[in-house]
């Protein structure tokens, strides 16, 4: 089958909730892909930071073989021998004393959010029903109906939006019945949008003031993607809970978790919450493989330093009529354009044509982030397309 049979099989089979390129991917290994036709492309998404250690890596690939020959999901009725390690490995990395497995981000959050508000309850006394929780515009958590607003309303209960990293506005949001105050440290979907530096200090200052909880979404900004292992390290913040997802399981099984303290987590009581496949012995198997990868390969380093080497590569579109800004943390960049460029998406048309695969957001900004394998030779090969498009 051509790649218009796939397309047409799409068109007519599923439904309409993404609009993606016309390109069928048939194997990936490392950075590159191949195409039910042959070609080849260099990934620049990373399915959303999901594949930080890039396709099909083979040592966690290798773990996933190994566990699928035992025992794959045992519910949480049971226990098994791989959550415990997986539960100790992720808690001592990140400094923190417990954590709850479950299996998408937008999972992970609801259980942030579902702990935050029981915390309220029991340490703050907050009147049962009335906690209220803080998010920031243009934020983006998951596609549940708690978070996602855009076009599914009425929307649920006990929510402040406040401007994204616009602390004053958080000071002035804070009531007697704020739990906690949910952010991502820096912004994926809206661009790769980086608070002021100090914004996450401030946040992680008026959060202790006020006795509530910080609850940062690290789902696409952590485990590597901005050259620290969580963005919150940027700039020496510890939330009381980190949402973690995508990379946690290097692309090979959807794995989620939230970490915290012993007194925030363990405000769940047995059956409060959980899922059918929540920390099954396969999630925790290739998640202790995709973590071993993410520190032995160094990849958070190679992020911060193959960032810099892509920041000085593109320096040049600062004096591209196209271009209004280009950020970037780590191997995550964004270049958002000029309204008059026409949008993002015909560029990332054009990068496809050329072997790089990217992806826009926010109709106007390119997002750039290879997985943290990619070697320096082939960042530069692909920001050369990307030069390329911008500079016809
Ligand atoms: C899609 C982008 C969208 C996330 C943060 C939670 C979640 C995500 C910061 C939920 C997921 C994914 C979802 C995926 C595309 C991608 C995405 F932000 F990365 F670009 F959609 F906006 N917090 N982001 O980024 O995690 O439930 O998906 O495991 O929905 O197409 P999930």
């Amino acid at each position: 089958m051509k790649t218009q049979d796939f397309v047409a099989l799409e068109k007519k089979y599923l439904a309409p909730n993404y609009n993606p390129l016309d390109v069928v991917i048939e194997s990936g290994e490392g950075v590159w892909v191949t195409d039910v036709e042959g070609k080849r492309y260099m990934d620049f998404l990373a399915a959303y930071s999901a594949l930080n250690q890039g396709y099909c890596h083979p040592r966690i690939k290798k773990a996933m073989l190994e566990q699928v020959e035992k025992v794959t999901l045992t519910s949480r009725a049971f226990r098994n021998d791989k959550l415990p390690l997986l539960a100790e490995k992720l808690c001592n990395l990140l400094g923190y004393e417990m954590m709850l497995p479950m299996n998408s981000g937008a999972e992970a959050v609801e259980t942030a959010l579902k702990a935050a508000r029981k915390w309220g309850y029991i340490h703050k006394k907050i009147p049962e029903g009335k906690a209220n929780l803080i998010a920031m515009s243009n934020n983006f958590h998951g596609r549940t109906i708690t978070i996602y607003r855009d076009g599914f309303g009425p929307f649920t209960d006990g929510f402040t939006v406040i401007p994204y990293g616009d602390t004053a506005a958080l000071e002035k949001a804070i009531t007697p019945n704020t739990v906690a105050v949910l952010m991502e440290p820096i912004q994926g979907e809206a661009g790769i949008i980086i608070p002021p530096e100090g914004t996450l200090k401030k946040v992680r200052e008026i959060c202790d003031r006020n006795h509530i909880l910080m609850i940062a979404d690290e789902i696409q900004s952590g485990l590597g993607r901005t050259g620290r292992m969580l963005a919150c390290e940027w700039e020496n913040v510890k939330p009381d809970m980190v949402c973690l997802g995508k990379a946690l399981s290097g692309g090979f099984y959807p794995v989620s978790a939230v970490v915290g303290s012993a007194e925030v987590m363990s405000v769940f009581k047995p059956g409060e919450h959980g899922s059918t496949f929540g920390g099954n012995p396969m999630a925790a198997a290739v998640a202790l493989a995709a973590l071993e990868v993410l520190i032995e390969e160094k990849l958070v380093e190679r992020a911060e330093e193959l960032g810099r080497v892509a920041m000085d590569k593109l320096a040049s579109l600062a004096s591209n009529p196209l271009v209004k800004e280009v950020r970037g943390r780590g191997l995550w960049i964004g270049i958002e354009l000029k309204p008059e460029a026409g949008g993002a998406r015909k560029y990332c048309m054009k990068l496809m044509e050329k072997g790089v695969l990217a992806k826009d957001t926010h109709h106007h900004t390119i997002r750039l982030a290879p997985p943290l394998v990619i070697s320096r030779e082939d960042l530069l090969l692909g920001l050369d397309k990307v030069l390329e498009v911008l500079n016809p």
